[in-house]
């Protein structure tokens, strides 16, 4: 009889079992998970979310791209599809939702809460840009090796908003060319990281890369050549869009800069009457600087720059247009500060805010305009006095085409060696005696590329300082230390592996 009760048992227990295979959740801790940047706040529950291809993603019709893109990187990453419906009530018991409903006031548009149970993990934003963020997050939180169709992410609650809303990168694109799919692959690596800028270098003395209609020499002569003296290029404006495209699908703004009136030698030798001479030079492959300058006192110059600045900032739906302005040592001082003004005028007739690095302070600067500190101390306080906003670039700190160390091959070391830890310990808000928090707009780390000709070098010198900046930018400082980060970047070695990233493998992380 005893056996009989036993083998009925188990038939029913087997009967249960074969009807539907119950999760087990294996403990995990959420807060030893290594995330950059860091979030503001991460609670553990100790236990874990389980995603399978029964996982269901429950959007509100607002987040519905972001759903997709959700989708379509879990998919990328573990190879599970996951199906997408529309989320009317917000009561479901099993699967991922996206709402609307935040209760942080902090969160603002970039910002976002994750609460991971063992059945329902919640994203919740106040815009698509906060969930797009979420999902960076949620990306660096899944397993770098996917080994079976058991996949857990730890259980808790994240909360995170950025401590300063331009966060960015810049490239340039001028000494050497990067064609529209680098320029992609660049896109990804800032959004990886939750940056939000994209400032594209679009010309100097050795390159102009954006063709202008009125202009058309510009891109057929001033494109061609690039540091070195092999082949250039340009984008079309077809192309550019395509990357404006491409980097909002990502919430990253793309920031123009047409560099003027020094940096021009690429746009004096395609048109010589912008020349005071009327002759154009030759075009130029060397690396040196401050050389060139465009004909301030010429009618046709405001004429060139007006038709420049308009073609590129109707294909530019950010609200900034950066004029350049640095080492003009080609140009009178007094002619500068004409020039500089007079520019102004035409980027805000244009509908758009000026940048220019920190020289443009030197100038009748509004203090609606921008000054992005690069050099001089006494620029970025004549900024604040004049009440401009900074976004800080300092180039000991932030240039991403510094050397690590004496034996790089790579990059320069005027500004000095720029370790990884260098790098990343500094608070833009602590730099400059007198410049504080509310006058910095933001952060941003350009790579010059007179040394960089392809993607393999250029990742080598963005990687892997780059996660530096992006945390500098997001992460508020008190919560920042070089010695507990250390231990978290070594921790993305797979991931920059698997991404086939050429990362620099310095000693001062144990990687
Ligand atoms: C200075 S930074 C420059 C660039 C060079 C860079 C190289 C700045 C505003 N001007 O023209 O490419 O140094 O590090």
């Amino acid at each position: 009889m005893k056996n009989v009760s036993t083998l009925i048992t188990c038939f029913s227990l087997l009967l249960f079992m074969g009807c539907k295979e119950k999760r087990v959740a294996t403990p995990m801790d959420l807060a030893k998970e290594n995330l950059i940047p860091k979030p503001v706040g991460m609670v553990a529950t100790g236990s874990s979310f389980l995603l399978s291809s029964e996982s269901v993603i429950y959007t509100d019709q607002e987040f519905r791209a972001q759903a997709q893109t959700l989708a379509a990187e879990l998919k990328e990453i573990t190879g599970i599809n996951i199906g997408i419906a529309e989320n009317e009530d917000e009561s479901k018991s099993e699967g991922i939702i996206l709402s609307k409903k935040t209760t942080n006031d902090d969160l603002k548009e970039e910002g976002y809460e994750l609460n991971i149970e063992e059945d329902v993990m919640t994203i919740s934003s106040n815009h698509p840009s906060g969930i797009f963020n979420a999902i960076q997050t949620i990306k660096q939180l899944l397993p770098t090796t996917i080994d079976s169709n058991k996949i857990e992410i730890a259980s808790g609650k994240i909360i995170d908003y950025p401590n300063y809303e331009y966060r960015g990168a810049m490239l340039d694109v001028s000494r050497h060319f990067f064609s529209v799919d680098d320029v992609k692959q660049y896109i990804d690596y800032l959004a990886m990281f939750k940056m939000n800028v994209l400032h594209l270098h679009l010309s100097d003395d050795q390159g102009w890369r954006i063709e202008i209609k009125s202009w058309p020499k510009l891109a057929e002569i001033g494109g061609k050549t690039e540091v070195g003296g092999t082949e250039g290029g340009y984008y079309t404006q077809e192309d550019y869009k395509e990357i404006v495209q491409y980097a909002a699908d990502r919430f990253i703004t793309i920031i123009p800069e047409i560099d003027m009136p020094g940096h021009t030698n690429a746009a004096l030798a395609s048109y010589p009457e912008l020349n005071c001479d009327g002759k154009s030079p030759e075009p130029y492959t060397g690396m040196k600087v401050g050389f060139s300058s465009f004909c301030v006192d010429k009618e046709i110059t405001y004429k060139f720059i007006d038709d420049v600045v308009r073609e590129l900032a109707a294909i530019s739906p950010g609200k900034y247009f950066h004029i350049g302005g640095d080492e003009s040592h080609a140009t009178k001082k007094a002619d500068y500060v004409i020039f500089v003004d007079k520019v102004q005028d035409i980027v805000s007739k244009h509908g758009k805010t000026m940048v220019g690095w920190d020289e443009v302070v030197t100038a009748n600067i509004k203090s609606s305009s921008i000054a992005q500190f690069w050099a001089s101390e006494d620029n970025a306080k004549t900024a604040v006095e004049k009440n401009v906003k900074l976004i800080m670039s300092p180039a000991k700190k932030a240039y991403l085409d510094m050397k690590y160390d004496s034996i790089t091959k790579l990059g320069l070391k005027w500004a000095g060696y720029v370790e990884v830890d260098t790098g990343y310990d500094w608070n833009p808000a602590a730099y400059v005696e007198g410049i504080t928090k509310e006058n910095i707009l933001g952060i941003e780390a350009p790579l010059w590329t007179e040394t960089v000709t392809n993607m393999n070098e250029l990742q080598f010198l963005v990687f892997p300082r780059l996660p530096g900046y992006a945390e500098i930018g997001w992460t508020q400082d008190s919560l920042r230390s070089w010695g507990e980060y250390k231990t978290r970047l070594a921790s993305f070695k797979n991931r920059f592996e698997k991404m086939n990233i050429n990362y620099y493998k310095s000693s001062k992380v144990d990687w």
